[in-house]
């Protein structure tokens, strides 16, 4: 059994001072987006765990508001690249003591807080993130939007989703030469043949060695660098960031800074919309603006805008023919489908739970319940089965990548209460 008593004994057991660990033997750091979803199910059980998981990551921001893709509180090994190849130094982070990498990841943290604020009612804990919160979403626009409207990302890392095809054509651009480094994430055979390939890695590595050479200067990053992509789930969630904003803002009492975020996220989700659809493929497709040219693939993360509330009646029509094609296979809903689809490797295939819970709570939105209930059904059915494992083959349903992986454990907490919450009596 796969039930909750085993699912808080992993988030236990992956918990360090103030944060949880993605993984025990794959990532032994702090994560953003895995912290925002370990949040999301601790809210249902260990409420002040889950308020420390949000407030530690925040504490390891930059100062111009930036949350870091990982915050290094620890000197744990088996990781690279660890803070030595980053070297961000601590001169550019709030807090003194950590160390953290030079990218971010897609802003989930700040629905989540509000999450765990809807949970607890800790006003408290609200007045606490809401500054950081309104900060991280204030540098996304400064930093890494050229328009106001939709915002860019950097590193295939900051995605979340690293080795999806998407990002093929925007890697392929560019030659990164001879880059010498020691891989640490192929820890058995079955990993190796499901990680990025060397030649991923070569390019992820290069990246961040031009980060670092450039002292992380978005400005001249944005012009120099090969890979800066408007990934449609990163928008998608800083629409959903925005919102949470001005939820939290309104309820604090701030209904100047509510007006401006709702603004905000209206104008992003137009954004998206009205340019970053693709009628053919039938969902939101990523758009690199190096090149200046769309990056029309199959990607789950062209579905994650229906979180947003993107698209328009039409363009969910036209999306529900999509969706029936990630809704195909035994276990829904791939994290990729079309000619590079691979079931066991590395976002290029397997199912995810973070991304599935995104997309059940999308397809809510949309009204198409039944097709978000077969995503809740299925992810249930993964866990049952495999137990809290990283990834999943969408036919065969065996669970890959790391065991006892934090947000697996976690959203299953999210999706019990949900369930008991929807069956308590009114
Ligand atoms: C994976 O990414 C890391 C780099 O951030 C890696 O492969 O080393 C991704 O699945 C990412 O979404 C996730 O946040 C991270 C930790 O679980 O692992």
């Amino acid at each position: 059994m796969h039930g909750r008593e085993s699912a808080v004994s992993v988030l236990d057991a992956n918990r360090r001072d103030g944060y949880t660990i993605p993984s025990a033997t794959l990532y032994p750091f702090q994560w953003n987006w895995d912290s925002a979803f370990v949040a999301v199910g601790l809210a249902h059980v260990e409420p002040e765990a889950a308020k420390r998981e949000v407030r530690t990551l925040l504490d390891a921001r930059w100062e111009n508001g930036m949350v870091p893709q990982i915050a290094f509180w620890s000197d744990a090994a088996g990781y690279f690249p660890g803070p030595e190849e980053w070297r961000v130094g601590t001169d550019r982070t709030v807090h003194a003591d950590v160390e953290t990498s030079g990218i971010t990841q897609p802003p989930m943290v700040v629905p989540a807080a509000e999450y765990v604020y809807e949970v607890t009612g800790d006003e408290a804990f609200r007045d606490s993130v809401l500054p950081d919160l309104e900060a991280y979403c204030e540098w996304w626009l400064r930093e890494r939007s050229d328009d106001g409207e939709l915002v860019w990302v950097r590193h295939p890392w900051a995605t979340g989703m690293d080795d999806s095809p998407a990002w093929v054509g925007p890697l392929e651009r560019f030659d990164p030469g001879e880059v010498s480094y020691t891989r640490k994430d192929r820890k058995d055979s079955e990993l190796a043949e499901q990680r990025p390939t060397d030649w991923d890695y070569d390019r992820y590595v290069a990246l961040v060695r031009q980060g670092r050479e450039l002292g992380w200067d978005e400005a001249r990053l944005r012009e120099e660098s090969p890979f800066v992509v408007e990934d449609v789930l990163t928008n998608a969630l800083f629409v959903r960031a925005c919102e949470s904003v001005a939820a939290l803002s309104a309820d604090a009492g701030d209904e100047a800074a509510a007006e401006r975020w709702r603004a905000q996220a209206e104008t992003t989700r137009r954004a998206l919309s009205e340019r970053r659809f693709d009628d053919d493929r039938g969902l939101f497709v990523s758009y690199d603006l190096a090149a200046d040219e769309p990056l029309p693939v199959r990607s789950i993360a062209g579905l994650i805008p229906t979180l947003a509330g993107a698209p328009t009646d039409e363009q969910f029509a036209r999306m529900r023919e999509t969706l029936d094609e990630f809704l195909a296979y035994e276990y829904a809903a791939p994290s990729y489908v079309g000619p590079e689809m691979d079931y066991d490797r590395y976002w290029r295939g397997p199912v995810w739970l973070n991304t599935n819970w995104l997309l059940e709570r999308g397809l809510r939105r949309m009204g198409a319940d039944a097709e978000a209930d077969r995503v809740r059904a299925d992810s249930l059915r993964l866990l049952d089965r495999e137990g809290f494992r990283e990834y999943f083959n969408p036919e065969t349903g065996s669970g890959r990548g790391s065991g006892r992986f934090s947000w697996s454990a976690a959203l299953s907490l999210a999706w019990a209460a949900e369930d008991a919450a929807a069956e308590a009596p009114r």
